[in-house]
C-alpha cells in the first residue's frame, strides 16, 4: 500500500464533513501533521476519554505516534482497558483506513513492537495501513527536516528522579497537607519539624536540571545527524524550544497531561493541550458505560 498524504479523512463518525458517503478530495484534513506519544494505553492513567475526543475531532495527513502508545504488552498485574481505549485504537485505524499516513515509531513501554522492525527495512514494516519504523525524518511544509524518534535512548541523562519530573501543582499541594499531619505527630512526639515542601523544592529543581539535559542530548543528537530539530516524548513534558539552534519539541504526553504537537498547513508547528482547549477537567469523573453482562 502507498501512503497517500493528499486525501482528507472520510467516513469517520464525529469529524466534520465525514459523511462516509465517499471519497471528498476536496476535503483538506485540519492540519499537515500530528503528533502524540505517551498515550500508555492499557493503563489505568491514559486520558483515553479526552485522547479519543482529540482523535475525533481531528483530521491530519500524517499521524505520528511516538511511543509508549499501548503500555504493558509483557504479562503485567495492573492491565486495564476500558471502551474509551477500545475506541482510541479504532479512531486511529479509521484514520489509517480514511487515508491518514500513521507511523507508529514504538517506545519502552511497547518496545516489543521494536523486535518486529528490521533496521535493514527502512520503509519499516506495515499493519493495517499503520508504519512501524524505529525512527522517522519528518519534513514540514517549511522544509525543516525533524528527527522523530521517541527518547529513551537518552535515559541515562534523566535517570535522576524519575518519578518526580515535574510533579503536578495538585501533587504538590496534597503532599504540602499531608506534611502539615506528617508534623503535627512528629511535634507531638517530641522530634522537630521537617520541612517536606524544601525537600520536594531540591528534587523539583533536580528534575528540572535532568529535564534540561534531556532536551540537551536529543538536540544535540539531532545536530549530529545534520537535522533541523528533534520530535520526541518519553518524559511527559511538552516543551518547545531552540537549543543551540537545534529546534527540540517534546509532544507531551496523555496521562498527566493532554498535549499533541500539530503542523499547520504552512509548516507552523504548535503544541496544542487539548485538555485546556476543550475545556476538559481532570477532576471529573470518566464517562465510562457500564459494561454489558456476558
Ligand atoms: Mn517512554
Amino acid at each position: 500500500m502507498t501512503h497517500s498524504s493528499t486525501t482528507a479523512a472520510i467516513g469517520i463518525p464525529g469529524i466534520p464533513g465525514a459523511s462516509g458517503l465517499g471519497p471528498r478530495p476536496d476535503l483538506r484534513p485540519q492540519y499537515r501533521s500530528v503528533f502524540i506519544s505517551d498515550t500508555h494505553l492499557g493503563t489505568r492513567g491514559c486520558r483515553s476519554d479526552f485522547l479519543a475526543d482529540f482523535l475525533r475531532r481531528t483530521t491530519c495527513a500524517q499521524l505520528y505516534l511516538v511511543g509508549d502508545i499501548i503500555d504493558g504488552w509483557r504479562l503485567r498485574r495492573s492491565w486495564y482497558w476500558d471502551e474509551h481505549h477500545d475506541e482510541v485504537l479504532r479512531l486511529i485505524l479509521g484514520h489509517a483506513r480514511a487515508g491518514t499516513e500513521v507511523t507508529y515509531i514504538p517506545g519502552n513501554h511497547d518496545e516489543l513492537f521494536r523486535a518486529w522492525v528490521d533496521p535493514a527495512m527502512p520503509d519499516g514494516l506495515e499493519i493495517a495501513g499503520v508504519r512501524l519504523v524505529s525512527e522517522a525524518v519528518h519534513v514540514t511544509a517549511a522544509g525543516k527536516r525533524l528527527l522523530v524518534m521517541h527518547g529513551d535512548a537518552f535515559d541515562s541523562v534523566v535517570r535522576y528522579a524519575k518519578f518526580l519530573a515535574l510533579l503536578g501543582d495538585w501533587a504538590y499541594t496534597a503532599a504540602l497537607v499531608v506534611n502539615r499531619w506528617f508534623n503535627a505527630v512528629r511535634r507531638r512526639l517530641g522530634y522537630p519539624y521537617w520541612s517536606l515542601s524544601a525537600w520536594l523544592k531540591r528534587q523539583v529543581k533536580e528534575a528540572v536540571k535532568a529535564i534540561d539535559r534531556f532536551e540537551i542530548a536529543l538536540a544535540a543528537e539531532a545536530r549530529r545527524r545534520n537535522l533541523d530539530g528533534v520530535v520526541c516524548g518519553h518524559i511527559h513534558h511538552a516543551e518547545m524550544r531552540e537549543v543551540a539552534g537545534v529546534l527540540y519539541i517534546n509532544d507531551g504526553d496523555w496521562v498527566e497531561s493532554c498535549t499533541a504537537l500539530v503542523e499547520h498547513h504552512d509548516g507552523r508547528l504548535e503544541l496544542i493541550d487539548w485538555a485546556a482547549r476543550q475545556r476538559l477537567s481532570f477532576a471529573a469523573p470518566r464517562r465510562i458505560g457500564v459494561p454489558q453482562p456476558a
